[in-house]
Order: structure tokens, then sequence, then C-alpha cells
């Protein structure tokens, strides 16, 4: 199998309250038209890509909160996505909020897969890095309820062999996390899909809302570069439940560098050709964990939180 092959960021503009399930899943089958088209092989979706971004509300009752989360995977409602992507030869990464029932009750986490050509999910993984808060906070503008709404996963960081490489998947807040990147790239991940939801405007430190757009591209491209491979960022974008989200969708390649950038905050297909051996030129050099890495001296990375 070639290592050589397009991927692409399938950003996704706002995806509104009411918008239906049937509604979101038909632009994103105009992105995988699109992606088709490109001949592109890898499209990524955003992070919890069915629904708006719901931990922005504060909900009192359960059944409103559990319409955002699916309980089976794939289901009624992304069947088309998954057929479409089939019949088109395309592998995709899909974002969602996740609800099992077990023997102790509802669990729900946020949850992303990578689904291979084949339509086979190669991959699942639940995202460790929950921020925001816990308890409604009513003088802030809008809520960010992970805490609340998610459990913190428990899969670890695991990477499948895909598209004739090794991929991962961090999920939005995980990219700011150098020790995430790391858990992956100790693997030899060459191919790691973030989607992400990230607000413009951050009520508990508004000087850096100027920041966003920033702090996103130096995450996903300090990652991509710490770990010798390709990363592709899909955001869900603009004005979304009165909440601007930020958009940059993009392709990094492993010496960090953009190589494709989304242009608007609107669905849009970010597209560019990657070749998963480049990811040697930074593993086997700069980056060489074997020859460069000293872990016993790393031992307080594990011990605790930090200050
Ligand atoms: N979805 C998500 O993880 N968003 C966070 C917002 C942080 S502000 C509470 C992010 O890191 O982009």
């Amino acid at each position: 199998m070639s290592r050589r092959f397009v991927a692409a960021a399938a950003q996704l503009g706002p995806i509104q309250r009411e918008d239906s399930r049937a509604s979101v899943v038909a632009r994103m089958l105009a992105l995988v038209e699109q992606a088709r088209r490109r001949d592109v092989r890898f499209l990524v979706f955003p992070e919890l890509a069915l629904t708006t971004f719901f931990p922005r509300w504060y909900f009192e009752r359960e059944e409103e909160l559990d319409a955002f989360y699916e309980r089976a995977i794939p289901n009624a409602d992304v069947a088309p996505l998954f057929e479409a992507a089939k019949a088109a030869g395309i592998g995709f990464h899909l974002g969602y909020a996740e609800l099992s029932e077990t023997g102790a009750g509802v669990v729900r986490h946020n949850t992303a897969i990578l689904v291979s050509p084949d339509g086979e999910i190669a991959l699942k993984y639940r995202k460790v890095h929950l921020p925001g808060h816990r308890e409604h906070e009513p003088q802030f503008p809008f809520q960010h309820l992970e805490k609340r709404y998610f459990t913190r996963g428990d899969l670890g960081f695991p990477v499948a062999d895909f598209l004739g490489g090794k991929a991962g998947i961090l999920i939005c807040n995980d990219r700011r996390w150098p020790e995430a990147f790391r858990c992956l790239g100790l693997q030899g991940v060459e191919l790691v899909a973030i989607g992400y939801n990230t607000p413009q405007h951050y009520p508990r430190a508004p000087e850096h809302d100027r920041l966003q757009d920033f702090h996103n591209h130096l995450s996903l491209q300090a990652g991509a570069y710490q770990n010798g491979t390709y990363v592709i960022g899909a955001a869900k974008a603009g004005l979304e439940g009165g909440c601007e989200l930020i958009g940059g969708s993009c392709v990094v390649a492993p010496t960090g560098e953009l190589l494709a950038v989304a242009a608007t905050r609107g669905d849009e297909l970010v597209a560019a050709e990657i070749d998963l051996d480049r990811c040697a030129e930074i593993k086997a050099n700069i980056f060489n964990f074997k020859l460069h890495r000293q872990p016993q001296e790393y031992g307080r990375l594990v011990e605790g939180t930090g200050q």
C-alpha cells in the first residue's frame, strides 16, 4: 500500500442546537463527495461532529442531555456516511458523544474513531483531558461543562495500523498537552487526527482571545514536529449557539510546517498530499527517541499533576 496519499480535514461550520443529525450528515456527505473528487484517502471530521457543542449549556434534565449522545456507532443516522466513505474508498475520523450502559449505570465519553476505507472501525479513543468545569457558572456568557458531561477516557492513547502507517487520535484539549502527543509518539505514530471545538472567547482570561488561533496552531505544529508525525486538525467553526468557534483546520507535516490551512469558518475541505515515509526525517534524526531520550530523568512527569 502506498504511504503517499491525499489527506484532509473536513472542517464543519456551525451546527445549531435545533439542527437534526440528518442535516449534519448531509453536510458531511457533501464533504465526502468533494474529497472523493480530490482523491482524498483520509478525511478528518471534528470533535463531537454530529451535534452542536452542547457542553456550552447547563442542562437540568437528563433527557435533554441524552439527545446529544450516540448509543451505538454506526447507527441509522450515520450509516449514509459510512456507506459513502466506503464507496469512495476513503478512511475517516469521526468524533461523537458516546453513551454506554454499564453495570454501574450510564457512562458518557467524548469519543472519536478511525474508520478504515472498508468501513471497519480501526481505532477508538476516549478523550482524556476534559477541560472546563463541573458546576453551573451562570456568571459566564456560556458554559464549558465537559467535566460534568463526560467521564475521563479509559482507553489510554492507543495507535492502530491504518492506511499503511501508524495512526492515533487526540481530541481537542488533548492537543495542548505534550504528554498526550508523546504517548502516541512513543508508539511510532505517523498520523494523528484531532478534532476540536475551541471558543474564540475564553471568559476566564479574555486577554487570550486574540491568541486562540495562534495557540491552536502552536500546539498542533509542536506536537507534529516533536514526534515526527503528520497531524490533521479539524475544527467545528463559526458562530454556534451564540458562541464563536475558531477555524484554522489544517494539515501539518512532521517538520511542523503547515501544508494546508482553512480559509473560512464554514464547511470546508482542507487537503494536502502527505507521505508517511517523511516521518523518518524527524524520527531518525533530531527526535531519534532511542538515541536521545533520557527517561530516567523524567520520573517527575508521572509523579503527580504538578503545581
Ligand atoms: N473542546 C475543547 O476541548 N475545547 C477546549 C476549550 C478550552 S477552554 C475551556 C480547547 O482546549 O480548545
